[in-house]
């Protein structure tokens, strides 16, 4: 490989590496907060989302119920009824933690951080909200079936070679 051409492949490396961070850096500036329906209430996912200053964050109402984005204190969010299917957007001017709800339904409730420019948001934190929650009685369930079934077995036999002077 001659001189010009490694410099050439260099080059377009160096390039490659510059768009690949002005990608990354423009999509820390969105966020989006899916607002969704599990074990009968609605929620906010995530129910904290982050998003750096000058950057705007979308909710997409995936539900089959209205919903608003309202500040829990404050002007910052203030949506319109948001119908299924819809979208609300803002844009944040200033870092901080602006807490919010639906007026439709008062137990959703939610957050947006702000974070100051450059600042990389930690993982995003998709776990259910904490009133969708449910004890996690699987594996006792499945234990208990697998006792009865057997119990059952262990009962047919006895009866057969105990009850049934017929069968030879
Ligand atoms: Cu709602």
């Amino acid at each position: 490989m001659g001189h010009r051409q490694s410099v050439g492949l260099a080059a377009v490396g160096a390039i490659a590496a510059l768009l690949m961070l002005i990608g990354s850096v423009g999509a820390a500036s969105t966020s989006s907060v899916k607002i969704g329906e599990a074990g009968g209430k609605y929620h906010f996912s995530p129910a904290t989302a982050f998003v750096n200053v000058g950057g705007s964050v979308t909710w997409t109402n995936g539900s089959d119920a209205p919903h608003t984005v309202t500040s829990d204190s404050g002007t910052e969010l203030g949506s319109a009824t948001v119908t299924a299917g819809k979208t609300f957007s803002h844009t944040f001017t200033t870092t901080g933690t602006f807490q919010y709800h639906c007026t439709i339904h008062t137990y959703m409730v939610a957050k947006v951080v702000v974070l100051a420019a450059g600042v990389t948001a930690p993982p995003t934190d998709t776990s259910a909200p904490l009133a969708a929650e449910r004890p996690n009685d699987g594996p006792a369930l499945i234990l208990f079936l697998v006792g009865l079934s057997g119990g059952i077995l262990a009962l047919r036999r006895f009866r057969r070679t105990t009850y049934d002077p017929t069968e030879r």
